[in-house]
């Protein structure tokens, strides 16, 4: 699997300054898609709007044929079929999954990736067997530090070839907040192809590159896993040669359902004066979000809105609402989270060379109407 024709610890690549969107990104955004932000409205997102990231091609792939391993630093090697995963004690999470490049499009110099504005989010329920359970039955050997997790689909990466694979450490993998899933259902069906059918890693709280789509082994060693996906992408590096920090959980953010109705080419938002009804979604991977702050006309004043109680976990966004009295003219609404660790949004773009990790507060342009 290791064609060696090109560079693999080459960080990705900037935009120049004038360079618009490359046929490459189309490339990728046509294949890829986000949560209309109206959806935002909804607990759980309806699986065909929960955000799509696929860096490969989706793999062809059979239930009745699928077999997951667990190899590497175990004591008893386990070749798992579908039937034998889901006849073990199932569980079921409600979780928030977000894009680690979330937010990128709008950075400058901008790197050159999948370019999401904001909407690389969705909730599902998850239902599966909980990583713990499998290596406690695989036996895991003392000296074992990572789990390596390989999906079945396979691409090129700066020359060299290679399976999709992310690591998780040990203490990750058999923690119990988060609970690490390997999950065959989304919202109580067969997960759809798109979103790893028929079987794929649920890592809540952490960015969606954790979550491995199409799992097919699961491998135990003494090292640091060093592939591609691990020690090259997602880290949040100023420079080439700056070795980093690893991306891991989501860092706080809420976004606002943009209200009243589109200018269709301006995609400025329209609407009436008045009473108008504010509402979104707050989420953090690190700790429950407990405040969500609105400010509707860009003069640095916030007003706390109100938020809906968490579910169980803490795994799942939180519904926030507020109202606003529109007047006639031009608004600009923002809105930012802060969580139980104090983390909240910053007002200014902080940057990194993969755009990864982006919670930039989101600013809504408002027009509202002269009385009707
Ligand atoms: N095997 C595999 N797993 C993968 C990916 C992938 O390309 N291949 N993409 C990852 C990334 S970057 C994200 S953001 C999430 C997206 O999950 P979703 O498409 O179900 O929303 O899947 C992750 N798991
Ligand atoms: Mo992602």
């Amino acid at each position: 699997m290791d064609g060696r024709i090109g560079d693999i610890s080459t960080p990705g690549r900037l935009a120049e300054p004038d360079e618009g969107v490359g046929l490459d990104e189309l490339a990728l955004a046509a294949r890829n898609h986000g949560l209309p932000l109206e959806a935002l409205r909804y607990d759980l997102t309806p699986a065909g709007l929960h955000y799509v990231l696929v860096h490969y091609d989706i793999p062809a792939a059979e239930a009745d044929d699928w077999q997951l391993t667990v190899s590497g630093l175990v004591r008893t090697p386990l070749t798992l079929d579908m039937r034998r995963l889901r006849s073990l004690p199932a569980v079921t999470h409600r979780v928030t999954m977000e894009c680690a490049g979330n937010g990128r499009a709008r950075l400058q110099p901008r790197p050159v990736s999948q370019p999401w504005l904001v909407e690389a989010v969705g909730t599902a329920e998850w239902t599966g067997v909980p990583l713990r359970t499998l290596l406690a039955g695989a036996g895991v050997e003392p000296d074992a530090v990572e789990a390596v997790f390989t999906g079945a689909d396979h691409g090129v990466e700066r020359g060299i070839e290679q399976d999709y694979q992310r690591s998780l450490p040990l203490s990750s993998a058999l923690g119990e907040d988060p609970e690490v899933l390997v999950a065959y259902e989304m919202n109580g069906l067969p997960l759809p192809p798109q979103h790893g059918y028929p079987l794929r890693l649920i890592v809540p709280g952490w960015y969606g590159m954790a979550h491995v789509k199409w799992l097919r082994d699961i491998t135990l060693t003494d090292t640091a896993f060093t592939g591609f996906q691990q020690a090259v992408a997602y880290r949040l590096r100023q420079s080439p040669d700056d070795p980093g920090e690893p991306v891991e959980r989501i860092a706080p953010r809420a976004l606002m359902i943009p209200p009243g109705f589109p200018d269709f080419m301006s995609r400025t938002r329209v609407v009436r004066p008045g009473e108008v009804p504010l509402e979104g979604r707050a989420w953090s991977g690190h700790a429950p979000v407990t405040r969500v702050e609105v400010s509707t006309d860009d003069d640095g004043s916030w007003s706390e809105a109100a938020i809906d109680p968490p579910d169980g976990h803490g795994w799942a966004w939180r519904r926030w609402r507020a109202a606003w009295s529109a007047t006639p003219g031009s608004h600009v609404l923002s809105v930012r989270a802060t969580d139980a660790d104090g983390r909240t949004q910053p007002l200014t773009q902080p940057w990194n060379r993969g755009g990864f990790a982006n919670n930039l507060v989101q600013q809504i342009s408002v027009l509202c109407l002269e009385s009707d």
